[in-house]
């Protein structure tokens, strides 16, 4: 028997944009519950889980952009999270806006904080890769606007010894580029989670419209296999705000195949047992880097 972990993508509907966190959190602490009673050790909700997804929209009031974003993780409204995780003996991984403050400059990124089973935060990322545009675009049904409200993430691709294994995250437009997966792939990483809010229509390139479930089954299976990991990628799906979301979460083994998926468009949870030990059958083979990879092959 391997280092099983057992995983549960925890996918949300449509949070609607005057929603307050009292009643998201209360959905994600009840999927946790649900979790924890089929013996998950691990939960994992999507990008920006606490709220709508806000860059839909040009926000031009900074107080009502602020109500979209934490002063502090935990703070008082998430700390239900980090004390369901201590309740249960749940790990948790979940995506949220984060309000930091530097030497009194005040700075927005779009974040994922990943939690330990005692309830305590282990690390965070912030999102590199940031889709869309910093102005809104006339005739846009929906805007895509990370570039106004979030700055660029500064802290890398980390990767943490955690949950037996070593663990990654990304977070939703990242999986489309193959150095993000590398840069946790070069460190070892055997399980990638990444939360993600896809629109199912990009008005800058309608025509990738028809592609937008196998081009995110596309990278997800490819970043699992070209890293030999497990990868977890779970949404926030549904008609949010009228803007119709991809759902689709998924659980990818290092293999590439998708060992589970979502059936529904709102709150559910997808479950599969990982056995981390899985990765080492490509790691130790054919992407066995010290075997195969001769570095004066590209100098
Ligand atoms: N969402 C989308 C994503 O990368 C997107 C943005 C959709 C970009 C389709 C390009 C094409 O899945 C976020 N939040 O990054």
């Amino acid at each position: 028997m391997g280092r099983v972990i057992t995983i549960a993508a925890a996918q949300l509907g449509p949070v609607p944009r005057a929603e307050q966190r009292g009643p998201v959190v209360a959905r994600m602490v009840a999927l946790m519950e649900r979790a924890a009673r089929v013996r998950a050790t691990l939960v994992v909700f999507p990008e920006l889980a606490l709220t709508s997804f806000f860059p839909r929209w040009a926000i031009d009031d900074d107080a009502e952009l602020d109500n979209f974003f934490e002063a502090s993780m935990p703070g008082p409204e998430t700390q239900p999270l980090f004390a369901a995780a201590r309740r249960l003996g749940l790990g948790l991984c979940f995506g949220y806006g984060e309000l930091a403050n530097r030497a009194g400059r005040l700075q927005r990124f779009n974040s994922s904080a990943l939690v330990g089973h005692d309830g305590g935060l282990i690390g965070h990322y912030r999102k590199v890769h940031l889709p869309g545009d910093r102005e809104p675009q006339p005739g846009f049904e929906h805007q895509h606007l990370e570039k106004r409200y979030f700055e660029t993430g500064d802290l890398g691709f980390p990767a943490w010894r955690a949950f037996g294994g070593v663990v990654g995250m990304l977070i939703c437009n990242d999986r489309r580029w193959p150095e993000a997966w590398r840069m946790l792939g070069l460190q070892g990483v055997e399980l990638v989670l990444v939360g993600y809010n896809t629109p199912l229509r990009n008005p800058e390139a309608p025509e990738h419209d028809p592609l937008v479930r196998f081009q995110h089954r596309l990278v997800m299976q490819a970043g699992a296999y070209q890293n030999a990991t497990w990868a977890v990628a779970v949404a926030k799906g549904g008609v949010e705000e009228g803007q119709p979301m991809l759902a689709d979460t998924l659980i990818v083994a290092p293999s590439g195949e998708i060992v589970a998926y979502s059936k529904t468009q709102g709150d559910e949870l997808v479950v599969a047992e990982c056995d981390l030990d899985r990765t080492q059958s490509y790691k130790t083979t054919i992407f066995d880097f010290a075997a195969h990879r001769k570095p004066q092959a590209y100098s």
